[in-house]
Order: C-alpha cells, then sequence, then structure tokens
C-alpha cells in the first residue's frame, strides 16, 4: 500500500509520487504549505458540512444523509488530482470530491431533502449528478471515455486539454457486474478512465473480506488493468496516486485501477445503525487514523501551521454549518409540476400529456379547497 503521511504525519519519501505532486512546470508543488492548508482546510469545511446534514436529518428536514465522515482525505485529494477537464462520475456519498470541483454543498443536501433533480450543471462542473445505483457510475465513465477518445482530447500531449474520466465507486458496488463489464471495455477500448474505489471496509453490513478474497485493488489485473492501493487516509497518497493515474490515462495507456483504504467512520446513512453490526474496537482503531489529525500533524511537524489558521478553519466551517442550517430550513417546497420540465431538453409529447393530466389530478384538490 502507498502511504506518504504515516499516522504521526512523518511524511516518507517515494520518487514517482513526489515527482507527480511536483506539479506542472512553472507552477506550484501540489504539497506546498500553501497548498496542504487549503486541503486541511476544505476536509474540516467538509466535515462540518457533514455533521450538519445529519443534525438536519434528524431534526426532519433531510429525508436521508449518507455521511463522508472519515473519507475526507480520499475525497479531497481525488476531487485535486482531477484536472479541470477531467469529466467525475459520482456515487451518492462523494460530498468531498464535490467540494472540490465547486459544487456548493447547499446542493447536495437539497438533493437528499428530495426537493432537487440533479443539484448542478454536469457539463459546467464537470462532474455528474450523483447516481444511487451501485456501479452504475463505470458504463456510464467508460461510455464517456471513449467518447473522448473518438473527439480526439486523448493523447495529443497537451495536458491542458487531453482528458481522462474518473469512475467512483464503493467496495461493495466493485461486486457488480456492471463494474466487471466496465474493465472488458475500457481495457478492450484502452478507454480514458480511472476507476477509483473508496474501500471504506463496509458495504451496509457487508465486510470487504467478504466481497473479496484479494485485495480489490488486484481485480483489474485479470482485465491487464494496472492497479495500486493507496492509503484513503493520508491525503498526499490519494492525490499523487490519482494524478500519475489520470495522466497515464489521459495520455492514451488505457485505463487504471486505484483502491484507497480508508473507514467509513459513520453509519452507512442515517437509516443505519453501524452498532448491530461493527465492533466498537475496529471504530476506535480508525479514529486514531482520522485523515484530517493527519494532516494537522504533518503540518506541524513542517511548522506551517498556527493555532490561529486552525481557528480560522474551525469558525469557518462553524459558519458554514450555519449557513447550511437556514438555507435548508427556510426553503419552500417547490412546485411539482416543475418535475415535468426537466426530463427532456426539448418538449416530449408523451412528457406534455402527462403534465396536462397532473395539473388536472391537482385543480380537483384546488376546487375542493375553494368549495370550503
Ligand atoms: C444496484 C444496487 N443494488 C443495491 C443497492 C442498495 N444499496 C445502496 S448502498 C449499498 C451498499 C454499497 O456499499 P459500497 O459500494 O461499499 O459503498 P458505500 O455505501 O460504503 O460508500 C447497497 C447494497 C443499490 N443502491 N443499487
Amino acid at each position: 500500500m502507498v502511504q506518504l503521511l504515516a499516522t504521526d504525519g512523518t511524511r516518507t519519501p517515494h520518487p514517482e509520487l513526489d515527482a507527480a505532486l511536483a506539479g506542472d512546470d512553472g507552477q506550484d508543488r501540489l504539497d506546498s504549505p500553501e497548498r496542504l492548508r487549503g486541503y486541511y482546510r476544505d476536509m474540516v469545511m467538509i466535515r462540518a458540512a457533514d455533521l450538519e446534514a445529519t443534525s438536519l436529518q434528524r431534526q426532519g428536514q433531510l429525508g436521508l444523509w449518507a455521511s463522508a465522515l472519515g473519507q475526507e482525505a480520499a475525497q479531497i485529494g481525488a476531487g485535486h488530482a482531477a484536472r479541470e477537464q477531467d469529466y467525475l462520475v459520482p456515487t451518492y456519498r462523494e460530498h468531498g470530491v464535490a467540494w472540490a470541483r465547486g459544487i456548493e454543498p447547499w446542493r447536495l443536501l437539497e438533493m437528499f431533502r428530495g426537493v432537487s433533480h440533479g443539484g448542478w450543471d454536469p457539463h459546467e462542473l464537470r462532474t455528474h449528478p450523483y447516481m444511487i445505483v451501485l456501479g452504475s457510475q463505470a458504463p456510464h465513465a467508460v461510455g464517456y471515455a471513449m467518447g473522448l477518445q473518438r473527439d480526439g482530447v486523448v493523447g495529443t500531449g497537451d495536458l491542458t486539454t487531453d482528458t481522462s474520466v474518473l469512475a467512483l465507486f464503493g467496495d461493495g458496488a466493485s461486486s457488480e457486474g456492471e463494474v466487471s463489464e466496465s474493465f472488458t471495455f475500457a481495457a478492450s477500448f484502452q478507454a480514458p478512465v480511472v476507476f477509483y474505489t473508496q474501500n471504506n471496509q463496509w458495504a451496509i453490513s457487508v465486510p470487504t473480506q467478504v466481497q473479496s478474497r484479494v485485495p480489490l485493488a488486484q481485480r483489474s489485473r485479470g482485465w491487464g488493468i494496472p492497479s495500486v492501493r493507496v492509503d484513503g487516509n493520508d491525503v498526499l497518497a490519494v492525490l499523487g496516486g490519482i494524478r500519475i493515474a489520470l495522466d497515464s490515462a489521459r495520455a492514451g495507456n488505457g485505463p487504471v485501477f486505484v483502491e484507497a483504504l480508508t473507514y467509513r467512520m459513520a453509519a452507512h446513512t442515517t437509516s443505519d445503525d453501524a452498532s448491530r453490526y461493527r465492533p466498537a474496537a475496529e471504530e476506535e482503531e480508525w479514529a486514531a487514523k482520522d485523515p484530517i489529525l493527519r494532516l494537522r500533524r504533518h503540518l506541524e511537524q513542517l511548522g506551517e501551521i498556527d493555532e490561529a489558521f486552525v481557528t480560522r478553519c474551525d469558525e469557518e466551517a462553524h459558519d458554514l454549518a450555519m449557513q447550511l442550517h437556514h438555507h435548508i430550513h427556510g426553503m419552500e417546497d417547490p412546485d411539482p409540476i416543475g418535475m415535468f420540465d426537466h426530463a427532456y431538453a426539448e418538449p416530449h409529447p408523451v412528457v406534455a400529456a402527462e403534465k396536462a393530466e397532473y395539473l388536472e389530478y391537482i385543480a380537483q384538490f384546488e376546487d375542493e379547497e375553494q368549495d370550503r
């Protein structure tokens, strides 16, 4: 397993990843103190948003919340490893990835409230809408990547236009047939796609050992897809590992599989009680490997963080949580008729007929209202 930051924050040299973290010619290193502080702030912000979302669900303001607690490094590292033009295909738990791509957290919460049909413009933010169907990310990503090949934006040598796709899915989803089929197509066509599994150890109540008898990273090798396992609680290992994989794919070398070993610190969702199936000792063991604490220790060792910065991050995170709280509490219910407006870009006779029928249906309640 590739690790650059030990649990106590000590950095281990790694020639290949260190070179990847050097960044592009004429630009800052991806591990410069300023950027490290940025990743720290990102992780603190997204954790605060996550905890607030859980509270909002408990207050009846969200239908459900899938927490990414503990996976902040695996997500912030991946989000920043992608270049601007890359296309990301996320699951339903990628709040850190979304943050790194510039998606405001309230857009995620609106979806979990059930009042938004997608949340953001996937073309503008180069990030696909969340998808809850396990494994569906993989064929979407491969198809998109094959399209990029046909558009001629792979392997030209221009890092600002050559494009890769990052397909995100969980350890449980990696057992889905769709992922195997996607490996086949990606390998056959040498598509510019990186498959990325955050192995958070549990697929609801099923542990990873039951999903696979070998480390997940090995699974793609039968397809001839090279793979690497990185420490998912080490933001630099994730950042470097995925940057190398995406750059290799965009250069035309075909797909890569990256497994990040991490831990889902919370329950599967707010509908789940992890204490029913997960030993408390395991949770404690992983709490000691907290990704935010690890980066903070590293910054302390470098002498590049002080109390004032930590306090400022905490205050900003608190403000973000309060903004989310007020935004969600103050939300009006959307007009239900709006759901027909976003099915197709252009008018469609079936949707038009359904809309007319629905308008007629809700009109009867308005009549009843007037009669009363
Ligand atoms: C095709 C499909 N089967 C089953 C489900 C129900 N389901 C939702 S999440 C989940 C577990 C997923 O675990 P994993 O892929 O490890 O991702 P994690 O939730 O841990 O991030 C299941 C079985 C689903 N959403 N889609």
